[in-house]
């Protein structure tokens, strides 16, 4: 059977790939050079999932392996959508519904589907409070922080090279504004719960994007929000292995789309992570959700590291939420409003070029992270060092990425002076030591992350209260 991508470019099925979405992003550029007047409509990718592609990106839905025999439901899936996240049939009562005895043959169902039409798998989710099998409910302590270890690394080893994303950990933080972890049998096992989870699931499948995954983290303002973000600062300062995080996104009247959505998308990317929307869904109808549904996707494609869209689930009756008609397609499989306002955000993101996605890397076992990302500028031609800065801002705060490069020299040591705007403050600085909080201060390098090969790179970054520095940083060899 033909799928998305072959059906959107004419070439062969193949993993998302930004050198795929680059030759369209020609291809398109080419027909503007001919053809000024039509080529916009010309060119306009017609599914969701071509559209999204076009991007650098994904478009993907929730399934559910007893619809794979409903034709309506099938025929809209391998018509709109090139990823897919089994809705129930890989979360831990499914798959182990005995302790030590997995059971995946509904998940084989999905992810052959996935495959044999090609479409990449978000693996949803290893680790979780709820869905768990009664055995697992019943377990505390040792005993089930190791049978959660191990059923991370059963099912992870299990799908091996089949999966783009795992949510690693699913809806660890509780509501409200405490920012508090949740309560649950597996936090009580001790506070790196969450860690020891990630670990594992490098070590299963180092290939796999591995998610910290939850809901109620849309608005930047919010406790649970903040919690995370601390949480993916942590994990990423310390090395503990994280590649994206997934956003839920389910928006109703008492948790509506937050209009600093595209801050916490920006945020969380500028702490080099993947930023997926996982499981949207918008409840209302008409005009209303379908203007709600591109201002998301639109925030999406206005972040580099937005990567994917998934909605939770095909037509509104399909829905956990089937009441609230929170999806693109109607009971009877015709295209909403909402779906319309989708694809033409998806087709107004116009022919970027796609984020860069590389592989995950897998830390070493016993020593400190690699933070070294593969250069993407040519070494500066002297010896010593350059360094750049981005900034994501929102009123009143900001984070601060800086990028360190290494001249023609190996670097054993390196210092950054950037200079804080007077009235603003460094709150919390990451893979660097900070000189002060205020004025000119001198970020160091800590002792993981000082050997900065020739022409390559190291990033640090810091957080601050008030406006982020404009001043280009200087950069000293140590
Ligand atoms: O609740 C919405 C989502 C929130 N984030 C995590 C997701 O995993 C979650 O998905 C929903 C599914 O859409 C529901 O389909 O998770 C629910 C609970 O795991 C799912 O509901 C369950 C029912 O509770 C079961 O009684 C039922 O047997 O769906 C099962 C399969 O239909």
């Amino acid at each position: 059977m033909k799928n998305a991508f072959a059906r959107a470019s004419g070439r062969p099925a193949t993993r998302l790939r930004p050198r795929t979405a680059l030759v369209s992003a020609a291809v398109g550029l080419a027909v503007v050079a001919t053809s000024v007047v039509v080529a916009s409509s010309a060119s306009a990718a017609t599914t969701l999932g071509a559209s999204a592609a076009e991007k650098g990106r994904y478009f993907g839905a929730a399934v559910a392996a007893n619809k794979l025999s409903d034709s309506t439901y099938v025929g809209i899936l391998n018509r709109e959508f090139n990823s897919v996240t089994p809705e129930n049939e890989m979360k831990i009562d499914a798959t182990e519904p005995q302790q030590g005895q997995f059971s995946f043959a509904n998940a084989d169902r999905i992810v052959n589907h996935a495959r044999a039409n090609g479409m990449q798998v978000r693996g949803h989710t290893l680790a979780w409070h709820s869905q768990q099998p009664g055995w697992m409910q019943n377990m505390s302590g040792t005993a089930l922080r190791n049978a959660m270890l191990n059923h991370v690394t059963q099912v992870a080893t299990y799908y091996r090279g089949k999966i783009h994303s795992w949510d690693v950990v699913n809806e660890a933080f509780a509501d409200g504004s405490s920012g508090a972890r949740r309560d649950s049998n597996l936090q009580r096992t001790g506070n790196d719960w969450i860690e020891a989870a990630f670990r594992a699931a490098r070590a299963a499948d180092p290939g796999a994007k591995l998610c910290y995954n939850d809901y109620n983290t849309d608005d930047w303002s919010h406790a649970k929000t903040q919690a995370v973000y601390n949480l993916v600062r942590d994990f990423r300062s310390r090395g503990v292995p994280i590649d994206c995080v997934g956003l839920q996104s389910h928006f109703n009247p008492n948790s509506p789309y937050p209009g600093n959505y595209r801050t916490t998308l920006s945020s969380f990317a500028a702490l080099g992570v993947d930023v997926q929307i996982t499981e949207l869904d918008i409840e209302g109808s008409g005009s209303t959700q379908a203007e709600t549904y591109r201002r998301v996707v639109t925030d999406c494609l206005a972040v580099a590291r937005c990567t994917g869209i998934t909605v939770w689930g095909i037509r509104d009756t399909d829905s956990w939420r089937s009441g609230g008609t929170p999806l693109l397609f109607d009971g009877s499989g015709n295209k909403k409003a909402a779906y319309n306002a989708t694809l033409e955000a998806l087709n107004a993101g116009g022919t970027t070029p796609p984020p860069t996605t590389p592989p995950p890397t897998t830390p070493p076992p016993t020593t400190p992270p690699p933070t070294t990302p593969p250069p993407t500028t040519p070494p500066p031609g002297g010896a010593g060092c350059t360094a750049s800065i981005s900034l994501n801002s929102w009123t009143g705060g900001f984070v601060a990425t800086v990028r360190v490069t290494a001249g023609a020299t190996r670097l054993n040591g390196w210092a950054v002076n950037i200079a804080i705007p007077g009235g603003s403050t460094v709150t919390n600085t990451w893979n660097a030591q900070a000189s002060g909080s205020s004025g000119n201060v001198t970020f160091r390098n800590v002792s993981y992350n000082g050997t900065v090969n020739p022409g390559t790179s190291t990033e640090f970054g810091f957080q601050g209260n008030g406006v982020g520095p404009t001043a280009t940083p200087t950069c000293t060899a140590s």
